[in-house]
């Protein structure tokens, strides 16, 4: 097994990592910048390393320092855990090319996965359904407009390399095309380095459905089952549950017999989520492929059993999934809240700052995922997830008390925080029926 493994990110995340690389033995060493000095993760690993200034730019993305850093622990392997150099397929090769080894997808997955539009072109090859539009990318709007007229508005442009809705624009009609594909080309330009985009006929109000999938290096991939991820804001998913809600059974089957196929048709290696949008009718579509550990992975390991971190390190160091199985049937339920330092009542700007007290629900099925403590600082510089409370219980409804008794017990002082929001959620009628999807917070809750 790996001997030491280095971790280029902070946070929750952090934590977690540091947490299986204990469990399997593996000596952690933490990467930190210098406004993370104090912080929980620089403190639980087993060594910690600063490697450069507060911005994302100089430490947790500055390639140089972070390959430097993991030489000079004499670190065999780097987890990326999400964001920042995740799903960097420059990154990859960077690593492999020092002797890192990567603990995730090779690099040519991640770049194919990246590009949006071909990876859709290679699940419709597959025959795997996709949502009807372009194929590949539009560039004249001659072409878009003969394409959407056949489609029928309303249409959506997307951006190839997007992410988080940017260069993202729903057109109900020519005038909008006309108006819109200049404008999503360039931001998707001045965004991602890259101004393709493609088109799709527009869903309204869709689920979010994602399957995770587990593939080693020796052909061997199983998909282990499906998170809700419908209830979003501005493209940041909020809550997320394992299984899905209200899901027919024939339905998950078929998606997750998709999703391997999916899979397979990109010779995926290590963890992988496949994304699906579902309509009004059940009728579901390959979205995109997500190549990183997820924050919303615990939901799944809460119904499954499996320590998703953990298998991502073993199949990184080259063992087989022999200890899987191929169909989990989801025991019980599982919801997870993203708890961000933001003002719920005021756009949901973030509140970096001390946090001067905090109380951390706990008791049977909650599990709290954070690195706060008291008198800690969240910091400016990063992302405004601070915890994640994920539930388990043997019902959704069950799931749902327990939520409300352990949202009433958390207490973060000093600064604003979305558990005040997630209490006016989970209160809703239609949240609590599962009459959820995408559109669900900016249409119920106000
Ligand atoms: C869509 C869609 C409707 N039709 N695609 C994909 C990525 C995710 N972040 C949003 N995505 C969507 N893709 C088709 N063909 C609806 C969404 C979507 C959305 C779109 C615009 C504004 C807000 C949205 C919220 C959730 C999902």
């Amino acid at each position: 097994m790996f001997k030491r493994i280095f971790i280029a990110n902070r946070g929750e995340i952090a934590v977690r990592i540091i947490r299986a690389c204990r469990e399997l033995g593996i000596e952690s060493v933490s990467a930190y910048s210098t406004a993370d000095k104090n912080s929980i993760h620089t403190k639980l690993s087993d060594k910690s390393i600063c490697i450069g200034s507060s911005p994302p730019a100089k430490s947790y993305l500055n390639i140089d320092n972070i390959i430097t850093a993991a030489k000079v622990t004499g670190c065999d392997a780097i987890h990326p855990g999400y964001g920042f150099l995740a799903e960097n397929s420059r990154f990859v090769d960077i690593c492999n090319q020092n002797n890192l080894i990567f603990i995730g997808p090779p690099a040519e997955v991640i770049s194919l996965a990246g590009n949006k539009s071909k990876a859709i072109e290679v699940m419709k090859r597959n025959k795997i359904p996709v949502i009807p539009g372009s194929s590949g990318n539009v560039n004249r709007i001659k072409t878009a407009l003969k394409l959407s007229r056949r489609l029928g508005y309303p249409v959506i442009i997307k951006a190839s390399f997007g992410g988080g809705g940017k260069g993202m624009r729903i057109c109900n009609d020519k005038k909008d095309l006309i108006a819109h594909l200049p404008l999503a080309k360039s931001e998707s330009e001045s965004s991602f380095g890259n101004g393709e985009v493609y088109i799709e006929k527009y869903i309204p109000k869709p689920r979010h459905i994602e399957f995770q999938i587990i593939a080693d290096n020796y052909g061997n991939t199983v998909c282990v089952g499906e998170r809700e991820c419908s209830i979003q804001r501005r493209h940041q998913k909020l809550i997320e549950e394992a299984p899905a809600v209200n899901l027919p059974i024939k339905t998950s089957r078929l998606m997750r017999e998709f999703a391997l196929r999916a899979a397979r048709a990109v010779n995926y290696k290590n963890l992988g989520t496949i994304e699906f949008l579902l309509d009004g009718q059940n009728n579901f579509y390959f979205i995109e492929i997500n190549t990183r550990i997820q924050v919303e992975h615990p939901v799944t390991e809460m119904v499954t059993g499996i320590d998703l971190v953990k298998e991502q390190i073993r199949i990184a160091y080259g063992q087989k999934i022999d200890n899987l199985r191929e169909n989990y049937k989801p025991l019980g339920h599982s919801i997870e809240f993203r708890i961000n330092a933001e003002d719920p009542d005021n756009d949901f700007r973030p509140c970096p700052g001390k946090i001067t007290e905090s109380f951390l629900p706990g008791g049977p099925g909650v599990r709290v995922d954070t690195f706060i403590s008291p008198n800690c600082e969240v910091s400016p510089f990063y992302d405004s997830l601070i915890a994640k409370l994920i539930v388990w219980d043997s019902t959704r409804e069950e799931a749902i008390l327990r939520s409300i008794r352990a949202l009433d017990e958390f207490r973060i002082e000093g600064i604003k925080t979305t558990i005040p929001f997630y209490k006016k959620i989970i209160k809703n009628k239609n949240f609590i029926s599962g009459n959820i999807h995408t559109h669900f917070i900016e249409e119920e809750i106000k």
